[in-house]
């Protein structure tokens, strides 16, 4: 039984134990039912003290039941019972007191936290709305905004922040049980406040102003319905009884439950959290790693540099010259003070990080790194040449990593002296922001070089995939397949604003053309003209791309790439269109016109097809994995649980 009940005077203590996070399971529920019935039945129980042992308050419900057939008592049956208990109950909060956690903490009268508790009822990022009352009880404790903000959301909210916006009674810095024994001694003076559902609902302050954040959390919702469905949950609300508001809210629940969306989310919250399982990486002897050395201060230099600062690891920046090295430093110091500025970090936090960071022009500042990245153009032989130069100066158990996009990893390796120290971390731009890391498996790497990155990762907050070696690992390999796509589609007959639009409408972040555009044309020319000796005579190839790159058109930072770009406007450019217009006549091409679901049916298609091939060469271990690359890389839609998700899904 995950749950124990002991008397303490006159207090009921009963304590959750159901590792790892205390999940509200079966048994969890029906061991509170058993404790209210039983501490309702005594009356020398003046209070209950709920807690919970572990890590954390009830995470939530247990995610792993929601697959299965429902099984009673459920959770919102219960927690109306602590809810209308004569016996008061207090809840004694710690770590993730979320969705069902929170909502049966706010079934509770009273709830006391530490310091370190998040509160959140994130159910909308499991494509659902919460299902046991929070969308009725939490605008009774808090305002209306924060209750918005809270339940579309799906962001949690500090302890600290609880307690200001009356979601809380109490804070603790101190022991939590003996805290929340003293402020239910306090409790017996008073008389026991009415439960949560016996408060009057807070109505928005403005309710034009309401309105338009209900407008903006559908507008960015694109094509996942939990978010608008939680913001309806909340606004009709106020206008029902609490009765009708939570039948409301349990029928939107069990709908969104059974919806596509939901499976799909509810699998990648689990492929993400099981992305590395390899028998030859248990029981490794882990690197420390605290400090980190980085070599170019670029694009991805910086953003390693300052990922590494973000999570309290020192870092050591060396560059071609002082010059550069002063422009990395100021790079990277830009980014950090703009987590500051964002009240990401705090100012001391903030002045720690700059005096862990040193930069040089002299590789023998990695003498004491745990770790050396190298982050430098991407060529072999300037990455060999500055590998050699690192393997020269830095400890013999010291890491050697390349953030290289497509380069051979197992032919990098083999330059240096002892190849079994050679790892790719493939980190993605921004580098501080992106959660995905790949990290790139050469056939000689040790077990405890793998298992120390794959532990450092998760020290940078790091969502880990291993890969394997190929050209572009799993992201950029199925990047560039469904690029190839796309260009075949332009010489067919569409154009890059079309695909554009059509990947938008799917729900993609960004269009592949106005993607490209962003991180200049001129890194895949480059890779395209180092793989042309390779390619195949009979291979259909399209010149379009080439073309724009002799024209000098390299995106943004040229002004013109596939779009035209004045200050932040981007518009289609006729020029273009006149191009691929010829280069489709050149070849004889008639053309034909795409609708938005045959672009992305074949963008699908050739993403699945790269994804199998993938997994038959063994590059990437699971299908999962490839879905949480292309979702935490490219942003392919969450709530589409990713490409290999949908072609089990729909057979696409
Ligand atoms: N159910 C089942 N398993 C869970 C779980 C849950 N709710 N939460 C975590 N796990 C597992 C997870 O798979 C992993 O397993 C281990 O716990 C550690 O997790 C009615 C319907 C709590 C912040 O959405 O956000 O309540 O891989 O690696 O980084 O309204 O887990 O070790 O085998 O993530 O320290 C709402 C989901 C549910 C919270 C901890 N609750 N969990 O993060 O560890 S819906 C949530 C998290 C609901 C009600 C509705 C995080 C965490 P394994 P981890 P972590
Ligand atoms: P960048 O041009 O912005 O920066 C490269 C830096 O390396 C420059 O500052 C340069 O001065 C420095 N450098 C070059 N040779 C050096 C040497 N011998 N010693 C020390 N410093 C040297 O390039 P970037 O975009 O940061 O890319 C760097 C690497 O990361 C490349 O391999 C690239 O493929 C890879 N990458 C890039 C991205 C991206 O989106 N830009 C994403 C993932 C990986």
């Amino acid at each position: 039984m995950p749950l124990t009940l002991k008397r303490q005077n006159n207090i009921a203590i009963v304590t959750i134990d159901n590792p790892p996070v205390n999940a509200a399971s079966h048994a969890v529920r029906q061991g509170l039912l058993d404790v209210v019935q039983e501490t309702e039945r005594d009356p020398t129980v003046q209070a209950v003290l709920l807690t919970c042992a572990g890590r954390t308050f009830v995470a939530g419900a247990d995610i792993r039941e929601f697959g299965k057939p429902p099984v009673e008592p459920h959770l919102p049956d219960v927690l109306r019972l602590i809810e209308t208990a004569q016996t008061p109950w207090v809840a004694v909060l710690h770590g993730s007191v979320l969705g069902g956690g929170l909502e049966l903490a706010m079934a509770c009268r009273y709830r006391v936290a530490n310091a370190g508790a998040q509160l959140g009822l994130p159910e909308v990022n499991l494509g659902l709305i919460p299902g046991a009352g929070g969308t009725v009880q939490l605008p009774r404790l808090v305002s209306a905004e924060l209750a918005l903000d809270m339940v579309a959301g799906g962001k949690p909210i500090s302890a600290k922040a609880a307690l200001h916006a009356g979601l809380i009674d109490a804070l603790t810095e101190g022991a939590l049980t003996p805290f929340a024994l003293s402020f239910i001694d306090n409790l017996a003076s008073h008389p026991v406040r009415p439960s949560t559902l016996d408060k009057a609902v807070n109505l928005p302050v403005d309710q034009a102003a309401f309105d338009e954040k209900v407008a903006k959390v559908t507008a960015r919702a694109k094509g996942q319905k939990s978010p608008v469905a939680a913001a309806q949950a909340i606004s009709k609300g106020f206008n029902l009884t609490v009765e009708e508001a939570l039948q409301q809210e349990r029928e939107t629940f069990l709908k969104l439950k059974d919806d596509p969306q939901s499976a799909a989310l509810r699998h990648i919250f689990f492929a993400e959290r099981g992305t590395i399982s390899l028998e030859r990486l248990k029981g490794q002897k882990l690197a420390q790693i605290q400090t980190v050395g980085v070599v170019g201060g670029g694009t991805m230099g910086a953003g390693i540099a300052a990922a590494c600062l973000l999570r309290g690891v020192s870092v050591v920046l060396v560059e071609r010259d002082d010059d550069a090295a002063q422009a990395g430093f100021k790079r990277t110091a830009d980014i950090l003070a703009g987590s500051l500025s964002r009240g990401l970090v705090s100012q001391q936090k903030h002045d720690k990080m700059l005096d862990s960071f040193t930069v040089s022009a002299n590789y023998a500042a990695f003498a004491h790194a745990d770790l050396v990245i190298e982050a430098v153009f991407e060529n072999f032989e300037v990455k060999a040449e500055v590998f050699s130069k690192i393997e020269a100066v830095v400890r013999p158990d010291a890491i050697i990593a390349s953030n290289t996009s497509y380069l051979d990893v197992n032919a990098l390796s083999q330059t240096l002296k002892h190849s079994s120290r050679a790892i790719g971390l493939h980190f993605f731009s921004p580098a501080h922001i992106m959660k995905l890391l790949e990290i790139v498996v050469p056939d000689t790497v040790s077990d405890e070089v793998l298992a120390s990155c794959v532990a450092f990762g998760r020290q940078l907050g790091k969502i880990c995939v291993l890969a394997g070696v190929c050209d572009g690992f799993i992201a950029n390999r199925i990047m560039s397949a469904y690029r190839r796509e796309c260009e075949y589609m332009l010489e067919d007959g569409a154009l890059p604003w079309e695909i554009d639009e059509a990947m938008l409408a799917f729900g993609m972040p960004m269009g592949i053309y106005q993607m490209q555009d962003l991180a200049g044309l001129d890194i895949a020319w480059a890779m395209r003209k180092r793989q042309a000796a390779e390619r195949k005579s009979d291979e259909r190839y399209v010149d379009i791309a080439d073309k724009l790159c002799e024209m000098g058109r390299f995106g943004q930072k040229s002004g013109r790439g596939w779009y035209i770009y004045d200050g932040k406007s981007r518009k289609p450019d006729p020029e273009v269109q006149a191009l691929i217009l010829s280069e489709s006549s050149r070849k004889g091409i008639t053309r034909i016109s795409f609708s938005p679901d045959q672009i992305m049916s074949r963008i699908l298609g050739r993403m699945q097809t790269e994804g199998h091939a993938i997994l038959n060469e063994g590059i990437a271990q699971r299908a999962e994995d490839i879905d949480v690359v292309m979702i935490n890389a490219f942003g392919f839609p969450r709530w589409t649980g990713g490409p290999m998700f949908m072609e089990g899904l729909s057979g696409a």
